[in-house]
């Protein structure tokens, strides 16, 4: 792993970056930020429970032995993750109606229906990536924990969501500050396998292709007041897309309530919006539709210089370069 990190480095850094160019590429697109590890954060909850490092790491360690293709491996929860997860899966289900978009409810109640999600049990990550394909051709990929935005983003260009299979530690139910089962499950999930907002997130995808640092930083901070902490207007109220958001039953009241302040997405201020990502956010911002969101974020990357245009073929699944000269 350690090599990996020096020689995606040395890559990035110059002029023809290399990027994945088929989906099997995704296999070398598991770099870690390590800010979030149990094991290196003395704020982490889990910090001072042995156990619950050592379990985590056990689950997470599949991400990297992982190849693009593999079935993803059944993970036997332990009675008390499941109970954490029933805990806030009843929560939230409280709250869905009035807060979340309705793209979430939808495909949340689909879900239900068709007995993949319950608050009994944590849903396998190879059932659920296989109802997602079914609905939007997106598909999950184990990921050991926070990806370096590149990495993460890069797989997002070929309808691939990396995700992570542990959950958060009982003593905080209400808000984890790193993504965990619940986060990608409750959050990020629904909205994947709806078709029009996995087409928007094969587009902020593709558009960090190839793209500068700074412009990946751009993108990053887009991504996270969007498609992690959006809000937008639906009938005249205020209602939560962001996959954070919807994760959260701490934050989704505090986002909705009058203590943060609200402000109207512009993605050219959005983008270089400074944020924190350890507690609550303090600022949110509110697109006047869904689909407003989507219409803006559109002509924020097409508006995003890159020496050279690329292609992606959904039979091969892989990018080409177009040559521009
Ligand atoms: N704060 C979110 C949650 O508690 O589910 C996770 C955010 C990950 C970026
Ligand atoms: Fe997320």
């Amino acid at each position: 792993v350690a090599e990996l990190i020096i020689l995606s480095e040395q890559q990035i850094s110059i002029n023809d970056p290399w990027f994945p160019r088929k989906i099997a590429d995704l296999d070398n697109c598991n770099h870690l930020m390590t800010m979030f590890e149990p094991d290196l954060d003395h704020d982490h909850p889990g910090w001072s429970d042995a156990a619950y490092r050592a379990r985590r790491k056990k689950i997470a360690d599949v991400a990297f032995t992982y190849h693009f293709g593999d079935t993803i491996p059944y993970v036997e929860y332990a009675p008390e993750e499941t109970e954490t997860w029933g805990l806030i899966y009843r929560q939230l289900r409280e709250l869905l109606p009035s807060c979340a978009c309705q793209a979430h409810q939808d495909v949340f109640a689909l879900l239900e229906r068709e007995g993949i999600y319950s608050d009994k049990f944590i849903p396998q990550l190879e059932d659920v990536s296989r109802f997602m394909k079914s609905r939007s051709g997106f598909i999950l990929r184990p990921a050991a924990g926070l990806l370096t935005a590149r990495d993460f983003l890069a797989s997002l260009a070929f309808r691939v969501f990396q995700c992570t299979q542990y959950i958060r530690h009982a003593s905080k139910p209400q808000h984890s500050p790193e993504p965990d089962c619940v986060h990608e499950l409750l959050g990020h999930v629904p909205l994947l396998a709806d078709p029009a907002f996995a087409q928007l997130s094969q587009e902020i995808g593709l558009a960090s292709i190839g793209a500068s640092d700074d412009d990946i930083t751009k993108l990053a901070t887009l991504y996270w007041f969007t498609v992690e902490f959006g809000l937008c207007k639906e009938n005249d109220m205020i209602k939560a897309y962001g996959a954070g958001l919807l994760s959260s039953f701490g934050e989704l009241q505090h986002a909705l309530s009058d203590v943060p302040e609200r402000r109207k997405f512009d993605p050219y201020v959005t983008a270089i919006q400074p944020y924190q990502d350890q507690t609550y956010q303090d600022v949110y911002f509110v697109a006047d539709s869904f689909d407003d969101a989507k219409q803006k974020f559109r002509m924020y990357t097409a508006s995003m210089k890159r020496p050279y245009a690329i292609h992606y073929d959904p039979y091969s699944q892989s990018i080409e370069v177009l040559d521009t000269s």
